[in-house]
């Protein structure tokens, strides 16, 4: 702790008028704040000294869980060694040694590595890449782009435009034109309490055919769907979904993307969950879990052919007129690399298909409770959707959050109704039996 600089900093700020927080309902969360001050492995410890177990690592990130010394060494490192250098025309080592590493976890011929800061850089990434490829190709035409209903690709203008979550969109104008979205999956009627992904709902696949009839393929770039979607409360794909969206997609010319800024790295039990649901897309969107979260990092994979496009003209010519400041960051990078060793020594992307069973059984052990009215799973995923209170839509889900911070030391996410879970991989079977326990005393206690 440093007197003068006031970092790091372990106890409650003196002000908290200046910081405008993220997502976050500032004036309620500022007179009852919850903060954190440290973490080690499974655990926060908050300003207050108590331990709140990690139910979401952090927010889909902390994969390895916290503080891994590993991790940690290397951005010491790599901050005394280089601190910053561009990747615009210039160039150092790591991003080109990380890239190397992360093609070789990739499916299918996704072995190009576009570095960015986020998973919403990641996002618009993507899709401007979609939209120059179909034009690199002469097929400048193909300019929509389609995502899904309940979608959350992150909060930059492509990202809201193709997302599905009325608040995200609604306050923000127009967005980009011509973009159209696929239904949700979610189906409580014929869903609700499936054991991992649901049995119902390949048909729905089928409306990317009608959106095909609607705007004819030649005009379509791109669809990009999350395999598992996270934000909106844990929506699953049913049976053969994601495997009938790649034929709609092969069939008419169309990309397809997979967002895996929470499912990448080892949450569903692959690296990536085209590897567990067997379905390859064109190109697949990754951050959080890629640096365990310690430094800000995105990453987008494209196929062969992809990139093939681009690796055209005269050699002199900048390819794809795209790219941050930060792409492929010293930091960034020695983060990710220490974070993929981590992950490989200790087998982690195999974690949720070796507990998975018994994290299915103990979240579907909250089937009766009050209120809940379906529980969902996959992977190291689960949500508990609890039942709205009358015209107060996301009060039972923000009470129940704030419950087991404050009363049962859990630290849970909560979108509308819905308590979402998505521990470090790094979890025992006693850390989920201490989970749901923690967290069936908090739904028992709320109202
Ligand atoms: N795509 C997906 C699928 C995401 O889940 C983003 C893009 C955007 O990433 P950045 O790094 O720009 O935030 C996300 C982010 C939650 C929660 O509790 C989820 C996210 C972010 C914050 C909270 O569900 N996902």
């Amino acid at each position: 702790m440093s007197a003068e600089t006031g970092y790091p900093a372990t106890s409650a700020p003196e002000h908290t008028d200046a910081f405008w927080m993220p997502f976050t309902a500032n004036r309620q969360f500022k007179k009852t704040p919850r903060l954190l001050a440290s973490a080690e492995g499974m655990y926060y410890t908050d300003v207050d000294g108590r331990q709140v177990l990690d139910g979401t690592a952090g927010l889909w990130c902390v994969n390895a869980g916290h503080g891994r010394k590993r991790i940690v060494e290397a951005i010491q490192k790599q901050a005394a060694t280089l601190d910053f250098a561009p990747t615009f025309q210039m160039g150092h080592p790591l991003p080109f040694v990380l890239a190397e590493r992360l093609a070789a976890l990739a499916p299918g011929s996704l072995k190009h590595v576009f570095f960015t800061n986020s998973g919403s850089e990641s996002v618009d990434t993507a899709l401007k890449i979609a939209l120059a490829y179909h034009r690199a190709r002469g097929e400048g035409q193909r300019t929509r782009l389609i995502g899904r209903e309940k979608g959350y690709h992150g909060v930059g203008f492509g990202g809201i435009a193709v997302g599905g979550m009325v608040n995200n969109r609604k306050f923000f104008g127009p967005m980009l034109p011509g973009v159209d979205h696929l239904r949700h999956t979610l189906d409580l009627g014929r869903n609700a309490f499936s054991h991992g992904l649901p049995k119902h709902g390949v048909e729905l696949a089928e409306d990317l055919e009608r959106l095909v009839q609607l705007h004819d393929a030649s005009t379509i770039a791109a669809v990009i769907v999350e395999p598992v979607s996270g934000s909106a409360g844990v929506v699953l794909p049913p049976e053969g979904y994601l495997k009938r969206l790649r034929e709609i997609c092969d069939k008419h010319g169309i990309l397809l993307i997979f967002d895996e800024v929470i499912t990448g790295f080892g949450r569903v039990g692959e690296c990536f969950a085209a590897q567990r649901f067997g379905v390859t897309p064109d190109m697949i969107t990754t951050a959080k879990g890629l640096t365990n979260g310690a430094v800000p990092m995105g990453a987008v994979f494209a196929s062969e052919a992809i990139h093939q496009a681009f690796m055209q003209g005269p050699e002199g010519a900048i390819e794809l007129f795209h790219g941050y400041t930060y792409s492929g960051h010293p930091l960034a990078c020695a983060a990710a690399l220490a974070t993929l060793d981590t992950y490989a020594d200790e087998g982690l992307f195999r974690k949720a298909i070796e507990l998975g069973a018994y994290w299915e059984q103990a979240i579907h052990s909250l089937k009766g409770l009050p209120h809940v009215v379906d529980i969902r799973n996959i992977g190291l995923v689960g949500a508990v959707e609890l039942e709205a209170r009358p015209g107060a839509v996301g009060a039972r889900g923000y009470d129940a959050f704030n419950r087991a911070f404050f009363d049962h030391a859990l630290m849970v996410r909560c979108t509308g109704d819905v308590l979402a879970l998505s521990p470090p991989l790094i979890l025992e079977k006693s850390h989920i039996d201490t989970i749901f326990e923690r967290l069936a005393a908090t739904i028992r206690a709320t109202a």
